[in-house]
Protein backbone atom coordinates (compact mmCIF):
# COMPACT_ATOMS: atom_id res chain seq x y z
CA UNK A 1 0.00 0.00 0.00
CA UNK A 2 1.22 3.62 -0.64
CA UNK A 3 0.14 6.29 1.51
CA UNK A 4 -1.27 8.53 -1.35
CA UNK A 5 -4.95 8.43 0.04
CA UNK A 6 -4.28 7.83 3.92
CA UNK A 7 -7.40 8.50 5.71
CA UNK A 8 -9.91 7.84 2.70
CA UNK A 9 -12.40 5.11 3.47
CA UNK A 10 -13.53 2.21 1.11
CA UNK A 11 -16.48 3.86 -0.61
CA UNK A 12 -19.73 2.61 -0.24
CA UNK A 13 -23.44 2.58 -0.70
CA UNK A 14 -25.24 4.16 2.02
CA UNK A 15 -28.23 6.19 0.17
CA UNK A 16 -29.89 9.13 -0.48
CA UNK A 17 -29.84 10.43 3.45
CA UNK A 18 -26.23 9.59 3.58
CA UNK A 19 -23.85 12.47 5.84
CA UNK A 20 -20.68 11.80 4.41
CA UNK A 21 -19.09 12.86 1.56
CA UNK A 22 -16.93 9.59 0.82
CA UNK A 23 -20.31 7.64 0.72
CA UNK A 24 -22.55 6.81 -3.05
CA UNK A 25 -25.94 7.86 -2.49
CA UNK A 26 -27.46 6.26 -5.58
CA UNK A 27 -24.60 3.87 -7.24
CA UNK A 28 -25.81 0.55 -5.41
CA UNK A 29 -24.36 -1.99 -7.40
CA UNK A 30 -25.82 -5.20 -6.48
CA UNK A 31 -28.93 -3.36 -7.07
CA UNK A 32 -31.42 -4.96 -9.72
CA UNK A 33 -32.36 -2.46 -12.91
CA UNK A 34 -34.50 -3.77 -15.37
CA UNK A 35 -33.73 -7.26 -14.58
CA UNK A 36 -29.85 -6.53 -14.14
CA UNK A 37 -26.98 -5.46 -11.82
CA UNK A 38 -26.61 -1.62 -11.63
CA UNK A 39 -22.65 -1.92 -12.15
CA UNK A 40 -23.45 -4.32 -15.02
CA UNK A 41 -25.19 -1.74 -16.89
CA UNK A 42 -22.86 0.94 -16.21
CA UNK A 43 -19.92 -0.89 -16.42
CA UNK A 44 -17.32 2.46 -14.80
CA UNK A 45 -13.73 2.96 -15.77
CA UNK A 46 -11.40 5.69 -14.85
CA UNK A 47 -9.25 7.10 -17.12
CA UNK A 48 -5.26 6.42 -16.91
CA UNK A 49 -4.45 9.72 -18.14
CA UNK A 50 -6.68 12.26 -16.48
CA UNK A 51 -6.54 10.82 -13.65
CA UNK A 52 -2.86 9.48 -12.85
CA UNK A 53 -0.56 10.97 -16.46
CA UNK A 54 -2.34 14.75 -16.52
CA UNK A 55 -0.15 17.03 -14.60
CA UNK A 56 -2.77 20.13 -14.07
CA UNK A 57 -1.32 22.18 -17.44
CA UNK A 58 -3.76 24.47 -19.23
CA UNK A 59 -2.26 27.03 -22.28
CA UNK A 60 -1.15 29.27 -19.83
CA UNK A 61 0.91 27.74 -17.24
CA UNK A 62 2.16 24.44 -16.44
CA UNK A 63 2.19 21.45 -13.92
CA UNK A 64 -0.01 22.59 -10.78
CA UNK A 65 -0.36 18.86 -9.60
CA UNK A 66 2.29 17.49 -7.03
CA UNK A 67 2.24 13.89 -7.48
CA UNK A 68 5.05 11.20 -6.14
CA UNK A 69 4.99 9.37 -9.35
CA UNK A 70 5.37 11.96 -11.86
CA UNK A 71 8.91 11.43 -13.74
CA UNK A 72 9.88 9.18 -16.42
CA UNK A 73 11.09 5.94 -14.66
CA UNK A 74 9.84 2.31 -14.49
CA UNK A 75 10.24 3.00 -10.99
CA UNK A 76 7.63 5.87 -10.83
CA UNK A 77 5.85 4.06 -13.46
CA UNK A 78 4.97 1.05 -10.80
CA UNK A 79 4.43 3.36 -8.29
CA UNK A 80 1.76 5.06 -10.43
CA UNK A 81 0.08 1.55 -10.98
CA UNK A 82 0.42 0.85 -7.32
CA UNK A 83 -1.73 3.76 -6.49
CA UNK A 84 -4.00 3.75 -9.87
CA UNK A 85 -5.08 0.08 -8.47
CA UNK A 86 -5.88 1.75 -4.65
CA UNK A 87 -7.93 4.26 -6.37
CA UNK A 88 -10.22 1.31 -8.46
CA UNK A 89 -10.04 -0.21 -5.18
CA UNK A 90 -11.30 2.61 -3.51
CA UNK A 91 -14.33 3.07 -5.46
CA UNK A 92 -15.23 -0.56 -6.77
CA UNK A 93 -14.68 0.48 -10.49
CA UNK A 94 -15.29 -2.31 -12.41
CA UNK A 95 -13.07 -1.21 -15.11
CA UNK A 96 -10.01 1.17 -16.05
CA UNK A 97 -8.54 2.47 -19.77
CA UNK A 98 -5.11 3.46 -20.52
CA UNK A 99 -2.45 5.23 -23.44
CA UNK A 100 1.18 3.34 -24.02
CA UNK A 101 2.13 6.83 -22.79
CA UNK A 102 0.06 7.06 -19.76
CA UNK A 103 1.56 3.84 -17.90
CA UNK A 104 5.17 3.79 -19.27
CA UNK A 105 8.41 6.00 -19.40
CA UNK A 106 8.83 6.85 -23.75
CA UNK A 107 12.04 5.05 -24.30
CA UNK A 108 14.69 6.63 -25.95
CA UNK A 109 13.91 4.43 -29.53
CA UNK A 110 10.70 2.22 -30.28
CA UNK A 111 12.41 -0.71 -28.75
CA UNK A 112 12.93 0.50 -25.59
CA UNK A 113 9.60 2.46 -25.40
CA UNK A 114 8.01 -1.06 -26.40
CA UNK A 115 9.86 -2.93 -23.57
CA UNK A 116 8.95 -0.45 -21.05
CA UNK A 117 5.38 -1.10 -22.10
CA UNK A 118 5.71 -4.82 -21.38
CA UNK A 119 7.33 -4.32 -17.95
CA UNK A 120 4.27 -2.21 -17.26
CA UNK A 121 1.50 -4.42 -18.80
CA UNK A 122 2.97 -7.78 -17.14
CA UNK A 123 2.86 -5.42 -13.52
CA UNK A 124 -0.62 -4.37 -14.33
CA UNK A 125 -1.17 -8.59 -14.98
CA UNK A 126 0.02 -9.04 -11.55
CA UNK A 127 -1.96 -6.40 -9.71
CA UNK A 128 -5.23 -7.56 -11.69
CA UNK A 129 -4.60 -10.89 -10.26
CA UNK A 130 -5.74 -9.85 -7.02
CA UNK A 131 -8.03 -7.21 -7.97
CA UNK A 132 -11.36 -7.36 -9.09
CA UNK A 133 -10.72 -4.62 -11.66
CA UNK A 134 -10.54 -5.58 -15.39
CA UNK A 135 -9.53 -3.26 -18.81
CA UNK A 136 -12.58 -1.79 -20.73
CA UNK A 137 -9.58 -0.49 -23.45
CA UNK A 138 -6.50 0.35 -24.30
CA UNK A 139 -5.19 2.88 -27.04
CA UNK A 140 -2.08 4.24 -28.37
CA UNK A 141 -1.13 8.12 -27.79
CA UNK A 142 -0.51 9.20 -31.08
CA UNK A 143 -0.91 12.98 -30.42
CA UNK A 144 1.57 14.18 -27.64
CA UNK A 145 5.03 13.81 -29.04
CA UNK A 146 6.38 16.00 -31.80
CA UNK A 147 7.03 13.13 -34.44
CA UNK A 148 3.10 13.21 -34.78
CA UNK A 149 2.51 16.65 -35.00
CA UNK A 150 1.47 16.22 -38.87
CA UNK A 151 -0.65 13.37 -38.00
CA UNK A 152 -0.14 9.65 -37.05
CA UNK A 153 -1.97 7.33 -40.39
CA UNK A 154 -2.26 10.36 -42.19
CA UNK A 155 1.00 11.79 -41.89
CA UNK A 156 2.72 13.26 -45.08
CA UNK A 157 5.71 11.10 -44.03
CA UNK A 158 5.47 7.17 -44.74
CA UNK A 159 8.05 7.02 -41.82
CA UNK A 160 5.54 8.06 -39.39
CA UNK A 161 2.88 6.13 -40.64
CA UNK A 162 5.10 3.13 -40.21
CA UNK A 163 6.23 4.27 -36.49
CA UNK A 164 2.04 4.70 -36.09
CA UNK A 165 1.74 0.99 -36.97
CA UNK A 166 4.45 -0.43 -35.00
CA UNK A 167 3.18 1.41 -32.01
CA UNK A 168 -0.52 0.49 -32.34
CA UNK A 169 0.58 -2.66 -32.80
CA UNK A 170 2.39 -3.06 -29.56
CA UNK A 171 -1.11 -1.35 -27.99
CA UNK A 172 -3.36 -3.79 -29.55
CA UNK A 173 -1.16 -7.00 -28.13
CA UNK A 174 -1.18 -4.81 -24.25
CA UNK A 175 -4.64 -4.85 -24.64
CA UNK A 176 -5.00 -8.11 -25.65
CA UNK A 177 -2.53 -9.45 -23.48
CA UNK A 178 -4.45 -8.06 -20.48
CA UNK A 179 -7.93 -8.76 -21.28
CA UNK A 180 -9.13 -5.53 -22.92
CA UNK A 181 -12.86 -5.80 -24.00
CA UNK A 182 -12.45 -3.15 -26.72
CA UNK A 183 -9.39 -0.96 -28.36
CA UNK A 184 -9.89 2.41 -29.24
CA UNK A 185 -8.63 4.73 -31.59
CA UNK A 186 -8.58 8.35 -31.71
CA UNK A 187 -6.55 10.62 -34.04
CA UNK A 188 -6.68 13.84 -32.89
CA UNK A 189 -3.64 14.74 -35.06
CA UNK A 190 -5.92 12.92 -37.84
CA UNK A 191 -6.60 16.11 -39.73
CA UNK A 192 -5.32 19.84 -40.64
CA UNK A 193 -4.01 22.86 -39.72
CA UNK A 194 -4.73 24.16 -42.74
CA UNK A 195 -5.71 22.91 -46.21
CA UNK A 196 -3.22 24.71 -48.18
CA UNK A 197 -0.79 22.27 -47.20
CA UNK A 198 -3.11 18.99 -47.09
CA UNK A 199 -4.25 16.40 -49.75
CA UNK A 200 -7.22 15.45 -48.37
CA UNK A 201 -8.18 12.63 -50.55
CA UNK A 202 -4.79 11.07 -49.81
CA UNK A 203 -4.55 11.39 -46.32
CA UNK A 204 -8.12 9.84 -46.57
CA UNK A 205 -6.60 6.89 -48.01
CA UNK A 206 -4.00 6.67 -45.43
CA UNK A 207 -6.57 6.61 -42.49
CA UNK A 208 -8.37 3.98 -43.94
CA UNK A 209 -5.20 1.45 -45.05
CA UNK A 210 -4.46 1.90 -41.85
CA UNK A 211 -7.55 0.78 -39.84
CA UNK A 212 -7.70 -1.68 -42.10
CA UNK A 213 -4.55 -2.83 -40.77
CA UNK A 214 -5.10 -2.83 -37.53
CA UNK A 215 -8.38 -4.93 -38.10
CA UNK A 216 -6.65 -7.35 -39.89
CA UNK A 217 -4.35 -7.72 -36.71
CA UNK A 218 -6.79 -8.18 -34.15
CA UNK A 219 -7.98 -10.98 -35.77
CA UNK A 220 -4.78 -12.51 -36.87
CA UNK A 221 -3.80 -12.62 -32.54
CA UNK A 222 -7.31 -13.82 -31.80
CA UNK A 223 -8.46 -10.43 -30.18
CA UNK A 224 -11.78 -11.41 -28.96
CA UNK A 225 -12.70 -7.22 -28.28
CA UNK A 226 -14.17 -4.54 -30.32
CA UNK A 227 -12.32 -1.79 -31.95
CA UNK A 228 -14.33 1.16 -31.62
CA UNK A 229 -13.29 5.02 -33.84
CA UNK A 230 -13.75 7.72 -31.29
CA UNK A 231 -15.13 10.72 -33.27
CA UNK A 232 -14.38 14.32 -32.63
CA UNK A 233 -14.72 17.43 -35.05
CA UNK A 234 -11.58 19.36 -33.80
CA UNK A 235 -9.28 19.76 -31.24
CA UNK A 236 -6.18 19.78 -31.16
CA UNK A 237 -6.48 19.63 -35.21
CA UNK A 238 -8.43 22.62 -36.81
CA UNK A 239 -10.23 19.91 -38.64
CA UNK A 240 -10.60 16.16 -37.47
CA UNK A 241 -11.14 13.51 -40.22
CA UNK A 242 -12.97 11.37 -37.54
CA UNK A 243 -15.69 14.81 -37.15
CA UNK A 244 -18.89 13.03 -35.65
CA UNK A 245 -20.45 10.01 -35.56
CA UNK A 246 -21.99 10.08 -39.29
CA UNK A 247 -18.63 10.79 -40.88
CA UNK A 248 -17.45 8.02 -39.43
CA UNK A 249 -20.19 5.60 -40.55
CA UNK A 250 -19.04 7.00 -44.09
CA UNK A 251 -15.67 6.57 -43.72
CA UNK A 252 -16.03 2.87 -42.80
CA UNK A 253 -18.53 2.32 -45.03
CA UNK A 254 -16.33 3.52 -47.78
CA UNK A 255 -13.67 0.81 -46.70
CA UNK A 256 -15.91 -2.16 -45.66
CA UNK A 257 -14.85 -1.78 -42.06
CA UNK A 258 -18.72 -1.31 -41.01
CA UNK A 259 -19.31 -4.38 -39.36
CA UNK A 260 -15.43 -4.75 -37.95
CA UNK A 261 -15.68 -0.98 -36.30
CA UNK A 262 -18.10 0.34 -33.81
CA UNK A 263 -17.83 3.93 -32.34
CA UNK A 264 -16.98 5.30 -28.47
CA UNK A 265 -18.65 8.65 -28.23
CA UNK A 266 -18.07 11.51 -25.84
CA UNK A 267 -20.37 13.79 -24.14
CA UNK A 268 -17.77 16.66 -25.56
CA UNK A 269 -16.88 15.66 -28.76
CA UNK A 270 -20.83 15.45 -29.41
CA UNK A 271 -21.40 18.82 -28.42
CA UNK A 272 -18.11 20.42 -30.20
CA UNK A 273 -19.51 18.74 -33.27
CA UNK A 274 -22.68 20.79 -32.78
CA UNK A 275 -24.76 17.92 -31.86
CA UNK A 276 -26.48 16.08 -28.11
CA UNK A 277 -24.72 13.36 -26.71
CA UNK A 278 -28.32 11.63 -26.84
CA UNK A 279 -28.14 12.46 -30.81
CA UNK A 280 -24.28 11.15 -31.43
CA UNK A 281 -25.83 7.45 -28.99
CA UNK A 282 -29.11 7.74 -31.01
CA UNK A 283 -27.54 7.64 -34.71
CA UNK A 284 -24.82 4.90 -33.95
CA UNK A 285 -27.38 3.18 -32.36
CA UNK A 286 -29.48 3.24 -35.74
CA UNK A 287 -26.62 2.69 -37.72
CA UNK A 288 -25.39 -0.70 -36.04
CA UNK A 289 -21.82 0.56 -34.55
CA UNK A 290 -22.59 1.66 -31.34
CA UNK A 291 -19.67 0.67 -28.89
CA UNK A 292 -19.11 2.52 -26.01
CA UNK A 293 -18.95 6.05 -24.14
CA UNK A 294 -15.91 8.45 -22.97
CA UNK A 295 -18.68 9.90 -20.11
CA UNK A 296 -17.56 13.73 -19.00
CA UNK A 297 -19.12 17.21 -20.04
CA UNK A 298 -17.80 20.58 -21.76
CA UNK A 299 -18.48 24.11 -19.70
CA UNK A 300 -20.78 25.45 -22.53
CA UNK A 301 -19.16 29.17 -21.61
CA UNK A 302 -15.72 28.37 -23.04
CA UNK A 303 -16.11 26.07 -26.08
CA UNK A 304 -13.33 23.80 -25.48
CA UNK A 305 -13.40 20.53 -24.71
CA UNK A 306 -12.28 20.78 -20.57
CA UNK A 307 -13.43 17.22 -20.16
CA UNK A 308 -15.26 18.20 -16.58
CA UNK A 309 -16.58 15.51 -14.85
CA UNK A 310 -20.80 14.85 -15.78
CA UNK A 311 -23.21 16.81 -13.65
CA UNK A 312 -26.68 17.39 -15.61
CA UNK A 313 -29.02 15.12 -14.49
CA UNK A 314 -31.18 15.49 -17.82
CA UNK A 315 -27.83 14.74 -20.43
CA UNK A 316 -27.20 12.08 -18.52
CA UNK A 317 -30.44 10.52 -18.23
CA UNK A 318 -31.05 10.97 -21.96
CA UNK A 319 -28.05 9.45 -22.74
CA UNK A 320 -28.54 6.30 -20.72
CA UNK A 321 -32.05 6.56 -22.22
CA UNK A 322 -30.63 5.62 -25.53
CA UNK A 323 -28.28 3.23 -24.18
CA UNK A 324 -30.92 1.29 -22.81
CA UNK A 325 -33.40 1.72 -26.15
CA UNK A 326 -30.40 0.14 -27.69
CA UNK A 327 -30.20 -2.83 -25.75
CA UNK A 328 -27.39 -1.84 -23.15
CA UNK A 329 -23.88 -2.52 -23.61
CA UNK A 330 -21.80 -5.51 -25.02
CA UNK A 331 -18.55 -4.86 -24.61
CA UNK A 332 -18.74 -1.02 -24.11
CA UNK A 333 -18.59 0.57 -20.63
CA UNK A 334 -18.78 3.74 -19.26
CA UNK A 335 -15.48 5.61 -18.94
CA UNK A 336 -14.87 8.71 -16.99
CA UNK A 337 -12.94 10.64 -19.52
CA UNK A 338 -13.09 13.45 -17.19
CA UNK A 339 -10.33 15.33 -15.29
CA UNK A 340 -9.83 17.57 -12.31
CA UNK A 341 -9.86 21.21 -12.40
CA UNK A 342 -6.21 22.25 -11.86
CA UNK A 343 -6.76 23.46 -8.65
CA UNK A 344 -7.96 20.49 -7.13
CA UNK A 345 -4.57 19.47 -5.59
CA UNK A 346 -5.97 16.96 -2.63
CA UNK A 347 -5.69 13.13 -3.16
CA UNK A 348 -9.43 13.26 -2.07
CA UNK A 349 -10.45 15.72 -4.60
CA UNK A 350 -9.81 12.46 -7.72
CA UNK A 351 -11.93 10.37 -5.43
CA UNK A 352 -14.64 12.64 -4.82
CA UNK A 353 -14.59 13.50 -9.03
CA UNK A 354 -15.35 9.84 -9.52
CA UNK A 355 -17.83 9.47 -6.68
CA UNK A 356 -19.78 12.17 -8.00
CA UNK A 357 -19.61 11.15 -11.67
CA UNK A 358 -20.64 7.50 -10.57
CA UNK A 359 -23.87 8.76 -8.92
CA UNK A 360 -24.70 10.86 -11.20
CA UNK A 361 -24.50 8.32 -13.94
CA UNK A 362 -26.68 6.04 -11.27
CA UNK A 363 -29.28 8.64 -10.65
CA UNK A 364 -29.27 9.35 -15.14
CA UNK A 365 -29.33 5.25 -15.36
CA UNK A 366 -32.79 5.26 -13.07
CA UNK A 367 -34.16 7.86 -14.57
CA UNK A 368 -33.65 6.40 -18.17
CA UNK A 369 -35.35 2.96 -16.69
CA UNK A 370 -38.21 4.87 -15.15
CA UNK A 371 -38.81 6.34 -18.45
CA UNK A 372 -38.81 3.29 -20.68
CA UNK A 373 -40.85 1.12 -17.67
CA UNK A 374 -43.03 4.12 -17.46
CA UNK A 375 -43.41 3.49 -21.44
CA UNK A 376 -45.36 7.06 -22.40
CA UNK A 377 -42.68 8.55 -24.51
CA UNK A 378 -42.26 5.72 -26.93
CA UNK A 379 -45.97 5.35 -27.32
CA UNK A 380 -46.04 8.68 -27.95
CA UNK A 381 -43.53 7.86 -30.77
CA UNK A 382 -44.80 5.38 -32.02
CA UNK A 383 -48.25 7.53 -31.77
CA UNK A 384 -46.71 9.68 -34.28
CA UNK A 385 -45.99 7.16 -36.83
CA UNK A 386 -49.04 5.72 -36.89
CA UNK A 387 -50.02 6.81 -40.19
CA UNK A 388 -47.07 4.66 -41.26
CA UNK A 389 -48.84 1.45 -40.16
CA UNK A 390 -51.01 0.87 -42.84
CA UNK A 391 -50.26 -1.89 -45.93
CA UNK A 392 -50.48 1.13 -48.04
CA UNK A 393 -48.74 3.44 -46.83
CA UNK A 394 -45.52 1.38 -46.23
CA UNK A 395 -46.28 -0.05 -50.01
CA UNK A 396 -44.89 3.97 -50.56
CA UNK A 397 -41.21 2.68 -49.22
CA UNK A 398 -41.18 0.07 -51.62
CA UNK A 399 -42.14 -0.11 -54.54
CA UNK A 400 -43.28 3.61 -54.94
CA UNK A 401 -43.04 6.10 -57.83
CA UNK A 402 -43.26 9.56 -57.92
CA UNK A 403 -45.99 9.33 -60.41
CA UNK A 404 -47.57 6.89 -58.02
CA UNK A 405 -47.67 9.50 -55.42
CA UNK A 406 -49.16 11.96 -57.77
CA UNK A 407 -52.16 9.34 -58.35
CA UNK A 408 -52.87 9.07 -54.91
CA UNK A 409 -52.90 12.90 -53.89
CA UNK A 410 -55.01 13.29 -56.79
CA UNK A 411 -57.91 10.01 -57.02
CA UNK A 412 -57.88 9.89 -53.24
CA UNK A 413 -57.21 14.06 -52.81
CA UNK A 414 -54.71 13.48 -50.09
CA UNK A 415 -54.66 16.91 -48.24
CA UNK A 416 -52.38 16.93 -45.02
CA UNK A 417 -53.90 17.64 -41.39
CA UNK A 418 -50.52 19.16 -39.77
CA UNK A 419 -50.56 17.60 -36.39
CA UNK A 420 -48.84 18.74 -32.81
CA UNK A 421 -45.29 17.60 -32.37
CA UNK A 422 -46.05 17.75 -28.30
CA UNK A 423 -42.62 19.15 -27.67
CA UNK A 424 -43.40 20.80 -24.56
CA UNK A 425 -45.59 17.98 -23.42
CA UNK A 426 -42.79 15.61 -24.03
CA UNK A 427 -40.62 17.88 -21.71
CA UNK A 428 -42.44 17.86 -18.95
CA UNK A 429 -42.72 14.47 -18.71
CA UNK A 430 -38.86 14.31 -18.69
CA UNK A 431 -38.71 16.51 -15.81
CA UNK A 432 -41.34 14.45 -14.22
CA UNK A 433 -38.64 11.50 -14.19
CA UNK A 434 -35.24 13.57 -13.01
C1 LIG B 1 -9.36 13.39 -26.33
C2 LIG B 1 -9.93 12.08 -25.90
C3 LIG B 1 -8.96 10.97 -25.71
C4 LIG B 1 -9.48 9.64 -26.13
C5 LIG B 1 -8.47 8.52 -26.10
O1 LIG B 1 -10.28 14.40 -26.45
O2 LIG B 1 -11.10 11.98 -25.68
O3 LIG B 1 -8.58 10.96 -24.38
O4 LIG B 1 -10.55 9.26 -25.33
O5 LIG B 1 -7.36 8.79 -26.85
CO1 LIG C 1 -12.27 10.41 -25.00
Amino acid sequence: MTDFFNGIPTIKYEGPEATSEFAFRHYNPDEMVMGKRMEDHLRFAVAYWHSFAWEGGDPFGGRTFDRPWFGDTLELAKLKADVAFELFALLGQPYFCFHDADVRPEGATFAESKYNLETIVDYFGEKMETSNTRLLWGTANLFTHRRYMSGAATNPDPDVFAYAGATVKSCIDATSKLGGENYVLWGGREGYETLLNTDLARERQQAGRFLTMAVEYAHKIGFKGTILIEPKPQEPSKHQYDYDVATVYGFLKDFGLENEVKVNIEQGHAILAGHSFEHEIALAASLGIFGSIDMNRNDYQSGWDTDQFPNNGPEVALAYYEILKAGGYTTGGTNFDAKLRRQSLEPEDLVLAHVGGMDMCARGLKSATAMLEDGTLEEMRAARYEGWDSEASQALLTNATLEHCEDCVIAQGIDPTPRSGKQERLENLLNRFM
